[in-house]
């Protein structure tokens, strides 16, 4: 199929928690605000005015109250988000049927379909937006997802960047590697060990060099720099589930050597939960195991938190299912309630 010229929106609320959290106290208007966990805790996010004393997401909270000692420090409500989440993805939909959403904030949308000029339908929707819910969004307007998530933070809070076609090639000139998808500390270490520092830079680098230095990731790494993202908007692609496995170098031959090995899993998944996941609900919790022959069974039940008591009892029933055979892969999981379905559990349709 011609592929064609798309037109790619991304939308990011703006201290999206923290905006939530202004809006239901009004009194807290021009005051450093910040949600997180206090005792041992860290920001998931924090406002503007807090920002301006140094206050980030993810900076442990005894940090940002010594940074900003009048910080106002509010507890994480996540059911409220994702009732915001909700409305603002219900405005999406109303402009295109292509939505990939990223997390509660934020969204790349399609809308190659609509003749409006792009930039006009993001005003659009920061619009709806800010009349629907009282909170302000950003946007980037590009060709493709890479180029339009970078230029959704060029006018941040409550503004909009288009990247046009023919403004590319100067965008990317500049532009840091730390920019590119997929580049995280470690491959820009690597990058700036070859005198790399731009975009530009990049772009000097013959194809042959880069699949050298970096495998496959270097053809993304070749077309990323020059701009370049053929990445569909994909609607399915949220995080259906979390897990982890291990695979044993001696079989383990007892139930009660299933609940040891068991344990340091469980641990490791509600840690992940807790870092990276805990915007989700959870739905069921899972236990895989894998026996000598090759044969696997699931074992799983409802639950609403990284339970290790329910856990183990999985555990306990997938071995019984074995019948006693060896087993050489043990693997905890749990799987997420769908991103927009709603608190009562009712199914929406966007996604
Ligand atoms: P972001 O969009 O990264 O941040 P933000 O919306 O707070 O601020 P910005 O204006 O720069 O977009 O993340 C969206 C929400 O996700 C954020 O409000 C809180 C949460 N979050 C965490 O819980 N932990 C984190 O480390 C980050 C970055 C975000
Ligand atoms: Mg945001």
């Amino acid at each position: 199929m011609e592929e064609g010229r798309r037109k790619i929106i991304h939308i990011d609320m703006d201290c999206f928690y923290a905006a939530i959290e202004m809006r239901e106290r009004p009194e807290l208007k021009g005051l450093p605000v910040a949600v997180g966990g206090r005792k041992r805790g860290v920001l998931t996010t924090c406002n503007y005015e807090a920002r301006k004393y140094g206050c980030r997401s993810a900076m442990p909270t005894f940090q940002a109250l010594e940074r900003c000692p009048h910080l106002v420090l509010l507890p994480v409500r996540f059911e409220l988000y994702r009732q915001e989440s909700q409305r603002i993805r219900k405005i999406f939909a109303e402009f295109a049927d292509l939505v990939e959403p990223l997390s509660l904030d934020e969204a790349y949308l399609d809308v190659s379909h609509l003749r409006s000029n792009p930039e006009a339908v993001a005003a659009e929707i920061r619009d709806r937006i800010r009349e629907t819910t009282q909170l302000t969004a950003s946007a980037g307007i590009a060709a493709n997802k890479f180029l339009a998530k970078i230029a959704s933070d060029w006018r941040k809070p409550d503004g909009q960047f288009a990247i046009r076609e023919d403004e590319v090639e100067a965008f990317m000139k500049t532009l840091p590697i730390e920019k590119i998808w997929g580049v995280g500390q470690r491959t820009a270490e690597k990058i700036h060990r070859l005198g790399v520092r731009t975009c530009g830079d990049l772009q000097q680098m013959p194809l042959v060099e880069l699949d050298r230095h970096f495998g496959k990731f270097g053809r993304d790494l070749y077309e990323l720099s020059r701009g370049i993202d053929h990445r569909r908007v994909n609607p399915n692609r949220e995080r259906k589930s979390v897990s982890n496995e291990r695979t044993f170098f001696e079989d383990v031959t007892t139930s009660e050597q299933g609940l040891e090995k068991l344990t340091p899993l469980i641990e490791e998944l509600a840690e992940d939960y807790r870092d990276k996941h805990r915007d989700r609900r959870i739905r069921e919790g899972f236990v895989k195991l894998k026996f000598t022959d090759f044969s696997i069974t699931t074992a799983q039940r409802s639950m609403q938190e990284v339970d290790a008591t329910e856990l183990r009892k999985l555990l306990l029933e997938a071995w019984e299912r074995g019948g006693g055979r060896p087993v050489r892969l043990i693997g905890a999981g749990v799987r997420f309630v769908p991103l927009g379905e709603g608190e009562s559990g009712g199914q929406m349709r966007m996604f």
